[in-house]
């Protein structure tokens, strides 16, 4: 397809589906009317990809998640069919700027953060690869709320994204299952049958998922609920208008909003049925596809792979047995073997307040068949292994983890040292009893996104250098370390940074009102505000780093920029008041004139997807400080070495992988290790004695305790200092010097600017192993046990 052809596509839609001409047209217009010419462009490959995999009649993966946290998608599609040039120039040739049409999508924030990115880029890894698959999930009307910053108090407001068109999907009103709820458990003549009160309609609605060049697509099947009568007339009749939609009102509740929390069981009877709900619909419409193809569901484990994200849909599994069970006929022992042939499961923590337990009552109110066949299962459990000591129903709960481990036939961990520790911790009875079943399949994210579309300066160099192949085999990138030791190269790949450095300068200034300068260093912290995330530790080395200047103004600094972004769970107490810390602090030393030209804080709100895209590009420095043991492994610590930005970081999660593939020399070490963080916590008034030996820490904490980041308020950070002084469970006071030191090496070495520049490119070539075609591979060959539906790419 040409440019010409793009532009009256465009044009078309304008006039016939968007009903504007060009005149008239809004940015919004050209980019809803841009957005469907792209979009006819994928359906040729979805119908072909749907077509090859029917032929095969091989398995199929169906990727069942909460969260899919695909952000914009516009440019995304424009990126993989390769239309980069001729979609600007249809923009321009209509008058508009590329990058305001672009902008003028909501991102679609169907997720909290890790665990819902990872699920988005293997969408994009699968069908990069031709491995064909369903991504299942909810279609939420409200995404992750938006943030707002109130003299540093963060404000959450309801997020917005559908009350524009969605460019993307198809509405199927034919897709349709009635999901049921409550009720009670029966007895005909020995069957137990489910009676339930209540119904919910599950609503499908399908986004393309375009691979690579085209090559593939596969589909995102969203569900949105619906009432089964949706207007009660008779309440309409007599004056009650209110009551007559109330049905509908009740229904749709179960997809309004995605949960905000990211690490704390919310436990929360809606949160159960939007679990249920997306679950049961998903199976079922995988049963049907099955059944059109196939006669005998004893076969199921060959023509289906269910990979649960986390347990969130933990369901699945005592879901699947009534299904082949109670509706058709299958004996129980058999059904529960062939839903366990099918599953698999992806730990994404260790946290013990993380891992979902629902309470018993609750479960019966909601699914009480569900309830008795999860106590089937862990009887026969127990039957076979007599002495174990894990239990899927104890202390009244129903335990979602244990419950997922043994109802897959394979268990994973996210990170080489997560699946250690899952072996060692959370699993380490289930690990004894089932010794084959966990595996590790290490992160990854998707290139195609995370250096062609959010990099176009390093994807042009990368492309210049090393040919086209990098982005469908990104272990290529290593076909750039020989350049290291060329100039041209060098200055090149600096010249990139700067121009992504300077954009995001740009952009800062323009929207925040902040002007930064670009030669300074970009040091960037952007994730969940979490404890074990430790930003606290962050802003107390600024606090600390501000007095050491302050000190000695005329001493060797290096400028930086410290740059952080993230949200907090609405109900997080401590993680909002970190959030007031670092504006607050940053309020302070933005204003000091001694400092300002060594130092700045910035805290851009509402960080998401497309932020992301703006700031990782144009880091310096990676900021992946977690205690050690608490992140399981990490996504955006991937996207920062792909882009060039080295990592001051501990010994956890996917650290640990980066920085044995990049090179001990191009990764700034601090912190204990994990076993090392528990021995410490056992030390009584471990805190305490680090705070005494650390002067610096000392005073900064004293300076936050004491208001003066807060207006002489010593109450306002009491919360913080508290519990780093008497608990700190997180071992940030201890870890202190450490990263202070730490800091102190990268400094130096980032005032040799062609060694650092070295570093930062060495980052690049030696990160293709986290491409998330890698991991996926990884699925495919250990998990589901399906192979490819077209050759790699060779181009
Ligand atoms: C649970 C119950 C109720 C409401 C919400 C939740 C919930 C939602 C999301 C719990 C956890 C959620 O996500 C956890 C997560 O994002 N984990 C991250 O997963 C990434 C991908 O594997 C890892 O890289 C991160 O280390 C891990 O923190």
């Amino acid at each position: 397809m040409t440019h010409a052809d793009l532009r009256s596509d465009t044009l078309r839609h304008l006039e016939f589906s968007l009903g504007k001409d060009l005149p008239h047209a809004h940015v919004y217009d050209v980019r809803m009317a841009l957005s469907l010419a792209v979009r006819d462009r994928i359906i040729t490959p979805w119908f072909a990809s749907t077509r090859a995999a029917y032929a095969a009649r091989g398995k199929r993966v169906y990727y069942l998640s909460m969260e899919f946290l695909i952000g914009r998608l516009l440019e995304d599609a424009i990126v993989n069919l390769g239309l980069m040039d001729e979609a600007r120039a249809v923009c321009e040739s209509c008058g508009f700027d590329f990058a305001t049409v672009l902008a003028n999508e909501p991102d679609a924030a169907l997720g909290n953060g890790g665990l819902g990115r990872l699920a988005a880029c293997f969408l994009d890894s699968m069908s990069t690869l031709g491995c064909p698959g369903h991504g299942y999930g909810i279609r939420y009307e409200h995404g992750l709320f938006q943030q707002r910053f109130e003299d540093g108090v963060q404000i959450e407001e309801p997020e917005e994204w559908l009350r524009q068109k969605h460019a993307w999907e198809f509405e199927r009103p034919e897709v349709m299952y009635g999901i049921a709820f409550g009720g009670h458990v029966r007895d005909h003549d020995g069957r137990r049958v489910w009676e339930p009160d209540e119904q919910v309609l599950a609503k499908a609605h399908d986004t393309p998922v375009i691979g690579w060049r085209g090559r593939w697509a596969n589909t995102l099947r969203l569900w949105g609920a619906e009432a089964v009568h949706g207007f009660d007339l008779a309440a309409f009749n007599r004056g009650d208008y209110m009551g007559a939609t109330a049905p509908e009102a009740l229904a749709r509740t179960i997809s309004r909003v995605l949960y905000p929390d990211d690490t704390s069981d919310a436990g929360k009877e809606l949160r159960l049925r939007q679990e249920y709900f997306f679950t049961a619909a998903s199976l079922r419409d995988i049963l049907r596809r099955f059944c059109g193809e196939h006669e005998d569901l004893a076969a199921l484990p060959r023509h289906v792979a269910i990979q649960l994200n986390d347990t969130h849909p933990a369901i699945a599994g005592p879901e699947l047995i009534r299904l082949l069970h109670d509706e058709h006929g299958m004996d129980f022992d058999t059904a529960e073997d062939t839903a366990r042939g099918c599953l698999g499961y992806t730990n994404h923590t260790l946290m013990p307040e993380a891992l979902e337990r629902w309470p018993e009552w609750l479960m019966d109110r909601v699914l009480p068949r569900h309830l008795e066949i999860i106590g089937r299962i862990d009887e026969g459990h127990a039957r076979a292994h007599p002495h174990r000591n894990a239990h899927i129903l104890s202390d009244g709960n129903v335990n979602m983890g244990e419950l997922s481990f043994i109802m897959a036939h394979k268990v994973n961990g996210v990170s080489a040292l997560h699946t250690d520790l899952v072996k060692d911790t959370v699993f380490a009875e289930l690990h004894r009893l089932h010794p084959d079943r966990i595996v590790n399949q290490t992160n990854g994210v998707t290139p195609r996104r995370w250096i062609v579309a959010a990099n176009p300066a390093l994807r042009k160099l990368v492309g210049d250098t090393i040919g086209p192949r990098w982005v469908s085999d990104l272990e290529r990138l290593s076909e750039l370390e020989p350049h290291v030791d060329d100039a041209g190269f060098m200055d090149a790949y600096a010249a990139a940074k700067r121009t992504n450095k300077e954009a995001l300068a740009r952009w800062l200034r323009e929207t925040q009102g902040v002007t930064v300068n670009p030669a300074a260093m970009f040091d960037i912290q952007i994730k969940r505000i979490h404890e074990y995330k430790r930003q606290h530790m962050n802003i107390l080395e600024t606090i600390a780093l501000w007095n050491a200047i302050r000190e000695d103004p005329n001493g060797e600094w290096t400028p930086r920029v410290k740059i952080f972004g993230g949200k907090a769970a609405p109900g997080y107490v401590l993680a909002k008041e970190i959030i007031h810390l670092i504006n607050d602090v940053g309020r302070v030393i933005n204003a000091d004139p001694v400092t300002r030209d060594w130092l700045q804080v910035v805290y851009p709100p509402n960080y998401n997807v497309t932020m992301a895209e703006r700031l990782i590009p144009a880091a310096d420095l990676s900021e992946q400080i977690s205690t050690a043991g608490k992140e399981a492994s990490g996504t955006g610590n991937m996207k920062f070495a792909m882009n060039g930005a080295p990592t001051i970081g501990t010994l956890d999660g996917a650290n640990v992988e980066i920085r044995e593939r990049v090179g001990a020399e191009n990764f700034f070490l601090f912190g204990m290790t994990a076993p090392e963080v528990v021995a410490r916590r056992t030390v009584e008034g471990h805190a305490a004695q680090a705070i005494d030996a650390s002067p610096r820490l000392a005073q900064a904490l004293e300076q936050v305790a004491s208001g003066v980041f807060s207006d002489g308020d010593t109450d306002r950070y009491r919360g913080v200092v508290d519990n780093l002084r008497h608990h700190d469970f997180f071992v940030v006071c201890s870890d202190f010097d450490g990263y202070w030191d730490a800091q102190r090496r990268v400094d130096a070495a980032f005032r040799d600017p062609a060694g650092w520049m070295r570093m930062a490119a060495l980052n690049t070539a030696r990160s293709g192993w986290f491409s998330s075609d890698r991991t996926i591979r990884g699925y495919m060959a250990e998990v589901w046990d399906i192979a490819p539906l077209i050759a790699p790419a060779s181009d």
